[in-house]
């Protein structure tokens, strides 16, 4: 296999090949130690605790799954579960394939399988398939040594990275046959290839093992698994040369007694507390899963799309609205069912403006929508609305869009907006309806801009806003500003910077948001003007709410 350059789950790529760490601990003649692991979880845990190297048991892999250690789970299954556990992990990983999943072809595709699958070595046993736990039944039947030599010659002239490793399990003890037919064994997997040689023993005591380490004089590295024979001091095992030890399938049956007692204490409580105090913590399921390495990569790798904030005016009572905004104001008034200002959070939410910061101040308790921030202007009945923007200072950073809070509108009008560049924008509707205004007696920002609206739809020529001003003259308005801005990042800093401006000179308290756009413009500003004609309306008064709940 060429160098490993996986992106692990940390991010690094490594370039030290796990089947060269793999070989340098087997043929060691220190002794070492690799743990069993039957999922991706699993063997992290293996390698957070500092363990060298994994087992992948087939009897954990197998019970894990749900199936019986007997080739229940088809090789590709298997090796599906490895691929997780590979890609989890950093350090070599040595996979019990019982007899090789068939014969001798079966084994040396198996071993281009693991290989391309990151994993460093392979065991195989000499019996039959398919294959019995070792731990069941007595005189279990024993592969032909001549087959299983050509097992082991396949996969190891087969295997495309010369530092992959063949383990030959010999099962000589575990079926009677007795220590002179395990050294016969062992002797001739060694000639046909083997990597090392596992000898394998049910007895709770080690002698068989220890006897067969010495007669075998570390001819090749020897492997062990004491399961059965767990009371045996290690250093025993050290004295007699081990290459490697493995501890089989503590981390399945570990499992098993920690989900049965953790369901059995939720099952009988019929509630978590026994649990929440007992089982890992749910920061450690995100650590372990490495998302602080997931979030670090998406501030590199995501597209940031500055996220567009919204700041709203809806301090005022709107006493035209009469008894209705006695206990709330204008804000709340209930269209439909559902107060103003949640229609409008909503046509926000919708366009994908999420943090939205409303400006209270006549009864400014009433207004507790969620997913609001709301800053309060105690001042609202003295001071105008850029006093009540101002309060906002802190929401008119980066991409932002400020709104009057008794408008409804159409989701394209906030689209287009939206999806206009300039550093300031407004929306100007071109359809103004001078006789309404005229008959209601009803103030309206009107605008001036650099050109008329003329609805064709290949004119793209930008219009500049020139004047906002309620007082002027038909000929030369071009619209009615809505009462809804965009500015960008830069549009931001110019808005701040006036509004300082404004704190200075003292005319702050009672301006209109009209008196700042044009201190804007005045100050070299060039609103870029977003015509719409109609698909919005705002509610001054009881015959504009009958407008808005037919809206
Ligand atoms: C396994 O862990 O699946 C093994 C070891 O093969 S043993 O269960 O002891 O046979
Ligand atoms: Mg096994």
């Amino acid at each position: 296999m060429s160098e490993n350059v996986l992106a692990f789950p940390d991010g690094k790529a490594r370039t030290t090949r796990k089947t060269t760490r793999f070989r340098e601990m087997l043929t060691s003649p220190e002794t070492s130690f690799i743990m069993e692991a039957h999922n991706g979880l699993s063997a992290k845990i293996v390698e957070e605790t500092g363990f060298e190297g994994v087992w992948a048991s087939g009897l954990s892999v197998s019970a894990a799954l749900g199936v019986r250690d007997s080739n229940e789970a088809s090789w590709t299954q298997v090796l599906e579960v490895l691929e997780f556990m590979a890609d989890a992990t950093s350090i070599p990983i040595l996979v019990d394939a019982d007899t090789g999943y068939g014969n001798f072809n079966n084994f040396r595709r198996l071993v281009n399988k693991l290989i391309q699958r990151d994993i460093a070595a392979v065991c195989i046993e000499d019996k039959l398939f398919p294959k019995t736990n070792s731990f069941l039944g007595a005189n279990q039947p024993l592969a032909d040594i001549d087959e299983f030599c050509g097992k082991i010659k396949a996969g190891k002239d087969a295997q495309a990275d010369d530092d992959f490793s063949v383990i030959a399990r010999v099962e000589a003890l575990i079926a009677g046959w007795g220590l002179d037919e395990a050294l016969r064994r062992a002797e001739a997997y060694h000639e046909a290839g083997a990597d090392g040689i596992l000898i394998h023993s049910k007895e709770s005591v080690a002698d068989e093992i220890l006897a067969f380490a010495k007669e075998w004089a570390n001819r090749s590295p020897v492997v062990i698994v004491p399961t059965k024979y767990y009371a045996t001091p290690t250093d025993h095992f050290r004295d007699v040369g081990i290459n490697l030890i493995i501890w089989a399938n503590h981390n399945m049956r570990a499992a098993i007694s920690s989900m049965r007692e953790t369901s059995r204490q939720i099952f009988e409580n019929q509630n978590l507390m026994w649990a929440e105090e007992n089982v890992a913590r749910l920061g450690d399921v995100f650590v372990i899963a490495g998302n602080e390495e997931l979030s670090e990569a998406e501030d590199r790798y995501l597209a940031k799309r500055a996220e567009t904030k919204a700041v709203v005016l809806a301090a005022t009572r709107g006493s035209k609205l009469e008894d209705l905004t006695v206990d709330r104001p204008k804000c709340m008034v209930d269209v439909r069912g559902k107060p103003l200002l949640h229609r409008l959070v909503g046509s926000f939410n919708d366009a994908g403006v999420r943090e939205l910061t409303v400006v209270t101040g006549y009864k400014a308790d009433t207004v507790n929508l969620p997913g609001i921030n709301t800053v309060d202007n105690p001042a609202y009945e003295t001071s105008g609305e850029v006093a009540s923007l101002a309060c906002a200072k802190d929401a008119l950073k980066g991409e932002c869009l400020v709104s009057y809070g008794d408008i409804m509108f159409r989701s394209h009008v906030l689209n287009q907006l939206l999806d206009c560049e300039a550093d300031i924008a407004v929306v100007i509707d071109a359809n103004w309806q001078q006789e309404r205004a005229e008959s209601m007696k009803r103030t309206v920002d009107l605008a001036a801009c650099s050109r008329a609206y003329t609805g064709d739809y290949f004119d793209d020529e930008i219009a500049e806003l020139t004047r906002l001003d309620t007082e002027l003259d038909t000929e030369s308005a071009n619209g009615e500003w809505i009462g809804l801005a965009k500015f960008s990042e830069k549009g931001s800093a110019l808005l701040q910077a006036e509004l300082d401006r404004m704190e200075s000179d003292g005319s702050i308290a009672s301006a209109s948001m009209i008196d700042l756009m044009n201190r804007l413009i005045d100050a070299g500003a060039k609103p870029q003007v977003v015509y719409i004609t109609g698909g919005w309306l705002d509610v001054n008064d009881a015959f504009d709410l009958a407008r808005a709940r037919n809206f």
